[in-house]
């Protein structure tokens, strides 16, 4: 540069910045689906009533223990209301869930010193590792209700775990129960290459990242 007026943009330049403005509350590399909700499932969508649905955390706690559905629908409700980001790129900004916190659950059976780490199992056999520190502290749900209607099947129905601050397919549809581990062990995306987090606002999308 040898004038000495410097880089002057020139209007593409700056339409392009007004057009990519981003929304400060999608994580990089996301964009907002709005009133879409894709749905992705690794399975065939199971045939699971309500009735039939059970959960089940084991492992790594003092007293172990499986609640049917109407003992899990008479803990206390909790709410999630905010947005569910899914590795493949889109985001929901705004959703709300119902359900009951995992807090409540983990008071239940006390977690023992030693788990670290929790692998959480789908009744179709799915399953997905984290870290047992990202499952406490309001953070994380079983879901029956999105945007006040019951859970469709296609979305997890009757119940699904709800991790909403860690990439969506840490979120088991069809939740069957918690083991509670004192290691790190990959589940199925995450054995396929994907990372063993997944924080959105970290990028943690592939093993390495
Ligand atoms: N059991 C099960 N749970 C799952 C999945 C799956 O394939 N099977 N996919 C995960 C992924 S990758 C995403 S993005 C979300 C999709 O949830 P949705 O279909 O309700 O949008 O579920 C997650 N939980
Ligand atoms: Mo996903």
């Amino acid at each position: 540069m040898t004038g000495g007026a410097g880089p002057v943009p020139t209007r593409g330049f700056t339409g392009r910045i007004a057009a990519g403005a981003r929304d400060r509350r999608l994580p990089p590399g996301q964009y907002d689906a709005h009133d879409a909700f894709p749905v992705l499932s690794a399975e065939v969508t199971p045939e699971l009533a309500a009735e039939d649905w059970t959960f089940r955390i084991d492992g790594l706690v003092a007293e172990p223990r499986t609640w049917t559905w109407d003992e899990a629908r008479a803990l206390p409700p909790g709410r999630y209301e905010g947005p569910i980001h899914c590795v493949t790129s889109w985001s929901k900004l705004h959703t709300v869930f119902d359900g009951v916190s995992l807090d409540t659950f983990l008071g239940e059976v006390r977690p023992l010193p030693t788990a670290t780490h929790v692998v959480a199992y789908a009744h179709t056999g799915y399953t997905t590792n984290l870290p047992l520190s990202d499952l406490v502290s309001g953070r994380a749900w079983i879901a029956f209700d999105f945007d006040g209607k019951p859970l469709t099947p296609a979305h997890g129905g009757p119940a699904r775990l709800l991790v909403p601050h860690l990439y969506f397919w840490k979120s088991a549809k069809w939740i069957a129960g918690l083991r509670l581990v004192d290691r790190d062990e990959p589940g199925f995306w995450e054995r396929n290459g994907y990372h063993h987090r997944g924080d959105p606002w970290a990028e943690e999308r592939y093993a390495g990242d």
